[in-house]
């Protein structure tokens, strides 16, 4: 069995990494300062070891390094929105840039052991460039402090593992959605913005034509996909997208939202929001070549999700 740090352990997809290890029996540390996230969001386990701490505090953060020796490092833990960055840029980067790149010098300069460090990046690097789906070497271009800050930390993963030898990988999440997803932030995943303006009668704010492309991907498969590329030697000092590879508009998604729900959407339909990006969806190639599949379709996993709530 391992130890395994999990910045933002609280959050909608670190808590959900985590209990899949605690399931496991493995011990985990979980750092968040519960800013989205929530204790609750984790299951009860002795193996568990829950700190409610900010990782911008960077003394705190190398103590805890020093101290535990970890095997496993996932950096989760981010100011999660695009919208939330454009409005507070400084807290953005501190969270998403300057709290990694402390936990990469110091585990450079102390030398800490480590069998693999995974930076959870975004498919927000590509930016609003023509030519979809997005492929890990498409060109970038990173239109929003928060796109800027995960693809300096990117780089910064990918650089540790080639000039350094530090054992790293970096995943290009796309729109994940599912189980424990907090929506009760204007800044939330529109997803779970949409159900639970469908269950408490709310109108939804749809920003632009709802002609937006998105590839919706379940946070299931997404943590097994992450657990995975963590045990993948092939996968060292590599970025790869984690999606479906399909798209779908959001006019679809809330077609097919009505459609299991029963219910129709009350909606204000406004402008298109800031730094909003028309077309996102990746190729996934790289991952099934990886032998994994981001698997639940669209229709089975809002299923999922809707019993769930
Ligand atoms: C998602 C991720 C972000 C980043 C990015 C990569 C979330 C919360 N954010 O940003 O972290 O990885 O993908 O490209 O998952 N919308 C509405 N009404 C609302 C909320 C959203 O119309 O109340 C629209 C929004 O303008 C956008 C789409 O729905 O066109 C998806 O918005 P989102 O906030 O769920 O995710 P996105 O793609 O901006």
């Amino acid at each position: 069995m391992a130890k395994y740090l999990i910045t933002g352990g609280a959050g909608f997809i670190g808590s959900t990494i985590a209990n899949t290890l605690l399931a496991q029996g493995q011990t985990v540390v979980v750092v968040d300062d519960l800013s989205m996230g929530q204790v609750q969001n984790l299951n009860q386990s002795d193996q568990l070891h829950f700190l409610k701490h900010s990782i911008t505090d960077h003394d705190f953060i190398n103590d805890l390094l020093d101290q535990e020796k970890f095997d496993y490092i996932l950096l989760v833990g981010a100011v999660a929105s695009v919208a939330d960055s454009i409005a507070e840029p400084g807290r953005t980067h501190a969270v998403n840039a300057e709290a990694n790149f402390n936990i990469l010098e110091h585990l450079r300069k102390e030398k800490l052991p480590l069998k693999n460090l995974l930076f959870i990046s975004s498919a927000a690097v590509y930016g609003n460039l023509a030519g979809v789906p997005k492929n890990e070497l498409s060109p970038v271009e990173p239109a929003t402090q928060y796109a800027v800050d995960k693809y300096s930390t990117e780089r910064n993963v990918i650089n540790y593992h080639n000039l350094y030898g530090m054992p790293t990988v970096a995943v290009r999440l796309f729109n994940i959605y599912g189980p424990k997803q907090n929506p009760k932030s204007p800044y939330s995943g529109v997803l779970s913005i949409i159900t639970d303006c469908l269950m408490n009668d709310k109108s939804f704010k749809q920003f632009g034509d709802g002609e937006q492309v998105r590839d919706f991907t379940y946070v299931t498969d997404v943590v097994n996909c992450i657990l995975a590329l963590l045990e993948d030697s092939r996968a060292l000092g590599e970025v790869v997208n984690i999606g479906t590879g399909q798209k779908a508009t959001l006019n679809e998604v809330i077609t097919i939202i009505e459609d299991i729900t029963g219910h129709k959407l009350k909606k204000d339909v406004l402008p298109e929001r800031k730094g909003d990006i028309k077309y996102s969806y990746g190729d996934p190639s790289k991952l099934n070549d990886l032998g994994l599949v981001a698997k639940v379709d669209l229709k089975t996993g809002l299923r999922k999700y809707w019993e769930y709530l």
